[in-house]
């Protein structure tokens, strides 16, 4: 990450797109608890129904304190608008109704996360929409199943939970060239590290839940659109289908978003540090992180990535038997669900996250069996790695 960088976010995180409360100046936006907003008189009311006056009407569709965390998330994603969502599920199925409809085709990572697997095989199917899971580090194999039919390319990098990269700059040009829309889902690395909408995807979505919440105490999503047409056509979708955010949630991401770069620099510092300590263990199998000189696309994670961020997943010689009893040893490490948060979260895919992905699908999408996930907190590195060889020597 370059100092440029890192002293823009750092500053962004705290005064990306926010305004001060313009009734009592409070230095932290206030949360505005109304379902609805009074409007002046009739004419006011018919004015801000019919787009010609601005203002707030009811808060499935508009709220000031959704509206800071949108502006303050779009700002660091360098989008035109941001639409904050219950949940990163809900962002998802948002933007799923908004671009797909009967006899479309989506195209999609295979290595995602597992329920937003899931949501395609059984509930867009169910709608008449088709799809295929694909490697999409090869561009190769992207290109091969276009279809004319093609609507939307959701892309996962780097991916949950294998870690693997897509070239995001590839997949826009491709996309752009078959009038198919592009959508990344950056949850994994956050807006500090990776900026899609620069490198010519259309729209960039993340379960906030995650890194931008950073304390493992609320569940939400954001879309930002890279251009109004994207950002009305999805906003619409949003108002009517209704999976809003609500003003005390986006106060407490927005609260979480404030810290975000100083807690991606500190836990992506000591992942790395533990990735090497990993990758060196005698008892390790494998360890992928995209900051290593052995991760098959370090190169692509330097060009397209500002840092390698805070996830990493390995396999201990001894498979998933030897697996477990490493999970089940960890003292610092929490065994849950979840990722971004400040304390360090361990778990195991194949039979959590994507435990009701297919067998042969986990397979082909490198989800083995012997694979840990681990996401690195802000705790110190020497109680980590501590804590590490703990669970390693009781898997022996
Ligand atoms: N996208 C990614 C990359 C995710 O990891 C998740 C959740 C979602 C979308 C969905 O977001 P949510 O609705 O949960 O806010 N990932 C989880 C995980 O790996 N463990 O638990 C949830």
């Amino acid at each position: 990450m370059t100092d440029a960088k890192m002293k823009d976010l750092h500053t962004g995180v705290i005064h990306g797109g926010q305004q001060r409360d313009p009734l009592y100046g409070g230095v932290s936006v206030p949360i505005y608890q109304s379902s609805t907003f009074a409007f002046k008189s009739a004419e006011q009311g018919a004015a801000r129904f019919a787009g010609e006056e601005e203002g707030y009407i009811y808060t499935r569709l508009g709220n000031p304190t959704i509206k800071a965390l949108e502006d303050n998330i779009a700002y660091l994603e360098k989008g035109y608008g941001a639409m904050a969502t219950s949940s990163g599920m809900s962002a998802l199925s948002t933007l799923l109704m908004a671009f797909l409809e009967k006899d479309t085709h989506l195209i999609c990572t295979d290595a995602v996360y597992g329920m937003s697997r899931n949501i395609v095989e059984t509930v867009m199917a169910r709608f008449g929409v088709t799809y295929d899971f694909v490697d999409t580090s090869h561009i190769e194999n992207i290109k091969k199943t276009i279809r004319p039919e093609t609507r939307l390319l959701i892309v996962e990098t780097p991916a949950n939970p294998t870690m693997v990269l897509t070239d995001i700059e590839a997949c826009s040009r491709l996309a752009k060239e078959h009038g198919i829309t592009h959508v990344v889902d950056n949850t994994f690395a956050s807006p500090i590290l990776q900026n899609p909408l620069e490198m010519g995807a259309d729209i960039v979505y993340h379960s906030v839940t995650k890194f931008i919440n950073g304390h493992s105490d609320v569940v939400g999503g954001i879309i930002v659109a890279g251009t109004k047409e994207l950002y009305d056509r999805t906003k619409r979708v949003l108002s009517l289908m209704g999976g809003t955010m609500d003003p005390n949630q986006a106060w407490l991401v927005l609260r979480g978003a404030k810290t975000l770069a100083m807690r991606v620099e500190r836990s992506q510092e000591t992942a790395a540090r533990l990735a090497r300590y990993l990758e060196s263990h005698p008892k390790v199998a494998w360890v992928n992180y995209p900051g290593l000189e052995s991760h098959p696309q370090y190169e692509l994670a330097r060009k397209q990535m500002f840092g390698f961020g805070s996830m990493l997943c390995f396999g201990l010689k001894g498979g998933y038997e030897s697996g477990k009893k490493m999970i089940n040893a960890l003292k610092l490490c929490t065994l849950a669900v979840s990722l971004g948060g400040i304390e360090s979260l361990i778990q195991h895919p194949a039979s959590m996250t994507h435990a009701k992905v297919p067998k042969e699908a986990k397979i082909k999408a490198g989800i083995t069996d012997d694979l840990i996930r681990l996401s690195v907190g802000c705790e110190g590195f020497e109680d980590l790695k501590a804590d590490l060889e703990l669970g390693i020597k009781a898997a022996e």
